[in-house]
């Protein structure tokens, strides 16, 4: 394979969903140009690398990122340049010299907002240089077998509360995963359905006042306990023929209120109510028996360590560490000495780099546990994550509600993969409630 070279690489500032700047890149090659827009949380985790903001109140009330584009155009794009590397052999020596280029623990000097930019689109530049899709390209950075592929269920967060949405709603998100849909197309058919049903249950119970989206695409009616919640879904599923073709997962994205040593579950609302974190573990452990949930996300705050430890010995869905793990080696490997989860939620920008992102990914597996990919709350219309999901193999995304162009279009890229997939006559398997075990299924892991 002859080799390839970076011929420049642009930066700029862009928006995002939320109306906030981002950073968004092009790489040139001699194949084409190569773009990339980096996403940003609003949940964030204490431990996650660090997005550079300008902190210059008369742009953007201080969110601009000019510094991290000037730092991808006159410190990352000049110095990659001059290390001449050819995008055929991979993306690793590229984001290992970024990190040395950096040299922070935490992506601070020149910002993982403009480091990851970098490493997105020359992920994808990387994947033109070998003539593959970028889902291939990723899997074979995995080290995995590309003879077959396990597609994601699609988990979308329908019901909007915690900081993603302006009602009392403590919980941040309430996803349904078509677990008894045949394929990707078939599953965001199922779930677009469920969605569409849901909102006539919300004119018909709160007036069409209540049918305002929260952040990630899903509705945020004046609702407050999770149970109300959770039979507004059962509702949905049965009104619209889907009853049993669906599980339910949850992420209350707990940090965000956790206070004192306890949770607050009245902390949007004009009254507190806060729970110990026994009482926590008896909701979500009466939650679970009660309702199809399959996954259980950042139930508790990201150092709330015997909580989740104590909790984990009696879970019986998959636990998932989100701000807990924060996409960092040193917290999964703290996380797997103490035993408090089962499962990483992957979110790239959270380490900074797609290979550190991958590394986790395959650490996780190492650990016997599953791994979800997951957007942001403040995304943009790069379908990156998708092809992510799909050459991680890790049978489970999350991308938002069947709703708003910057979630759908992840979706509708899960479909042409595999609508591709098919129409080549690869093996291409939709994992249904056996979305945990995908990863370790022999067809991809090889
Ligand atoms: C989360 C995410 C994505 P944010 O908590 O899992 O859904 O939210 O990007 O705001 O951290
Ligand atoms: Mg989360």
């Amino acid at each position: 394979m002859p080799p390839v070279a970076i011929d420049s690489i642009r930066a700029a500032q862009r928006l995002d969903s939320r109306g906030k700047p981002t950073v968004q890149v092009e790489v040139t090659t001699s194949d084409g140009i190569f773009t990339a827009i980096v996403p940003s949380g609003a949940s964030k985790g204490d431990y996650e690398a660090i997005e550079l903001r300008d902190a210059d109140s008369e742009a953007f009330g201080g969110n601009g990122v000019l510094e991290a584009v000037q730092n991808v155009e006159e410190v990352i794009g000049p110095a990659l340049i001059s290390h001449r590397v050819d995008l055929t052999a991979g993306l690793k020596e590229i984001d290992d010299f970024m990190i040395q280029l950096d040299g922070t623990p935490d992506k601070s000097g020149l910002g993982a907002n403009a480091i990851l930019g970098v490493s997105m689109a020359c992920a994808r530049a990387c994947a033109a240089a070998r003539k593959v899709p970028l889902y291939e390209f990723i899997a074979r950075e995995m080290g995995s077998d590309t003879r077959g592929y396990t597609m994601p269920v699609p988990f979308f967060n329908v019901l909007n509360g915690g900081v993603h949405s302006g009602n009392a709603m403590s919980f941040q998100e309430f996803m349904i995963a078509p677990t008894g849909a045949k394929s990707v197309t078939q599953g965001i058919q199922y779930a677009a359905e469920v969605y569409q049903e849901l909102m006539s249950l919300l004119i018909e119970k709160f007036g069409k006042s209540s049918i305002g989206i929260g952040d990630e695409g899903g509705f945020a009616p004046p609702i407050s306990q999770p149970s109300e919640a959770l039979d507004l879904l059962m509702e949905a599923f049965q009104r619209s023929g889907h009853q049993g073709h669906f599980h339910i997962g949850i992420d209350p994205a707990s940090s965000e209120f956790f206070k004192d040593d306890a949770y607050d579950l009245g902390f949007k609302a004009s009254t507190s109510n806060v729970k110990t974190k026994g009482e926590m573990a008896d909701l979500y452990h009466e939650l679970i028996q009660r309702y199809p949930i399959a996954l259980l996300e950042d139930p508790f705050a990201q150092d709330d360590w015997d909580a989740w430890v104590a909790f984990n010995q009696t879970c019986q869905v998959e636990l998932v560490g989100d701000d807990l793990l924060a996409t960092n080696l040193v917290r999964i490997n703290k996380a797997n000495e103490k035993k408090a989860c089962n499962a990483l939620l992957l979110k790239i920008n959270q380490i900074g780099t797609v290979t550190e992102a991958l590394a986790a990914a395959n650490k996780a597996f190492e650990l016997g546990w599953s791994v979800f990919v997951s957007h942001r709350s403040g995304e943009s219309t790069d379908p990156f994550i998708a092809d992510l999901a799909v050459g991680v193999g890790c049978g489970h995304l999350k991308s938002g509600a069947p709703c708003r162009g910057e979630r759908v279009v992840k979706y509708n890229r899960l479909m042409d993969i595999e609508d591709s997939l098919i129409a080549q006559g690869q093996q291409c398997r939709y994992p249904g409630e056996h979305f945990r075990a995908a990863a370790m299924a022999p067809v991809h892991r090889g």
